[in-house]
């Protein structure tokens, strides 16, 4: 049986990761922060800060992983402009750490570096879809710390020959994703708005920026099938290949939403630099693993709203819903 170690399992990825590890017959070792908590059984769990170099070199050591799925950093666009300096050090100290520690075994593991599309940057509406080969114009602190661990994790294949692969993950939603992200968030208020926590108005950022969506599911299934089928040193697009309109989003969710909302714009979720749109070409993936996309955008978006009706199920509030 394959020995998988994920890093940063604990957040939104981590747990469907989990899931798809141990359904394919993996032994998982999953890490989570000190503070944090990873529920479900069957597999180890241990305490990771991927700032404590000495600490990932002690738990390789120990573990002695086949493959490794690194998932932790700082993962918000959004936060990485409030707190750049943590960004920066988990993002680019913590993965170095990790890929420095890999390198001193006297094995080689084979390693998923978790990139992001952020790392396109500003891409015309004539430069779309996005390749592999495209230009990085990273327009973020978040984007240019996933292009330096791509970058370094290029330099430490070719002068070490470490079995690590990047991959640039598009937009990725589901139930239990954190309101910081646009579906969340929308799906949140739209279920509290239903259950009169909240008057009727949904607060929206940027609604003409465009976005690749793809179900968390069928995005760590790419990434297992990457991990047994990558190259070392290439960097692979994961994204459904199709951009969507936030607006077209919200409209989605109104619709599936049993109530009367109305949208209010607000100018304190938009960001000082939005790339207006981002969509992914898959062919490098399609053609290394045969990967297809499995779950259709509006049944995500049915169950991440499902999820956050019961997220707020035994809750009551004072505002009246209209159907
Ligand atoms: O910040 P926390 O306490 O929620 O922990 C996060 C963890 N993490 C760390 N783990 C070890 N050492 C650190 N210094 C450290 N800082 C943060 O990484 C959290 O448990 C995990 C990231 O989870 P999420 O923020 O939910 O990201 P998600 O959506 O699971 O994305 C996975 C990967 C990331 O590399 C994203 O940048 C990429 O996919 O899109
Ligand atoms: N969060 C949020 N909330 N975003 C909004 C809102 C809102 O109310 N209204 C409009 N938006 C727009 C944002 O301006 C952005 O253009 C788009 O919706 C998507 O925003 P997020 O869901 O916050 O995701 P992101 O694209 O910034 O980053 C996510 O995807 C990346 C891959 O492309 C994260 O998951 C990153 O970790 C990931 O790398």
């Amino acid at each position: 049986m394959k020995k998988a170690l994920i890093i940063g399992a604990a957040g939104f990825v981590g747990s469907y990761l989990i899931r798809q590890l141990l359904g394919d017959g993996y032994q998982v070792t999953a890490t989570k922060m000190p503070q944090e908590a990873i529920p479900g059984e069957g597999f180890e769990v241990r305490d990771l800060d991927i700032l404590d170099q000495p600490a990932i070199a002690a738990l390789l050591g120990e573990v002695r992983p086949d493959c490794i799925f690194h998932l932790a950093a700082q993962s918000s666009v959004y936060l990485s402009w409030k707190n750049p300096g943590l960004t920066i050090d988990v993002n680019i100290k913590g993965s170095v750490n990790l890929m420095d520690a890999v390198r001193s075994l006297d094995y080689k593991p084979r390693v998923l570096l978790i990139g992001s599309s952020e790392e396109y940057g500003h891409i015309a509406p004539g430069e779309t879809k996005i390749a592999e080969t495209s230009a990085v114009h990273p327009g973020n602190i978040y984007a240019a710390t996933k292009v330096c661990q791509n970058l370094i994790g290029r330099i430490y294949v070719d002068a070490y020959g470490m079995e690590m692969m990047s991959v640039r993950a598009f937009n990725h939603i589901g139930p239990n994703q954190s309101p910081m992200f646009v579906v969340a968030d929308f799906c949140k208020q739209a279920a509290e708005i239903e259950k009169g926590l909240k008057e009727p108005v949904i607060r929206v950022g940027n609604l003409s920026a465009y976005r690749d969506f793809t179900d968390v599911r069928d995005i760590v299934r790419a990434y297992r099938m990457l991990m047994e089928k990558g190259a070392p040193g290439e960097t692979y697009n994961v994204g459904s290949g199709h951009a969507v309109q936030i607006r077209e989003i919200l409209d989605q969710i109104l619709v599936l939403s049993k109530t009367r909302i109305s949208v209010e714009v607000d100018p304190q979720k938009f960001r000082p630099v939005d790339v207006p749109i981002v969509e992914a070409d898959t062919r490098k993936l399609r053609e290394c693993t045969g990967w297809e996309r499995r779950i259709p955008l509006k049944q995500t978006l049915q169950e991440t709203l499902d999820y956050w009706r019961a997220q707020t199920a035994g809750r009551d509030g004072g505002f009246v819903v209209s159907e």
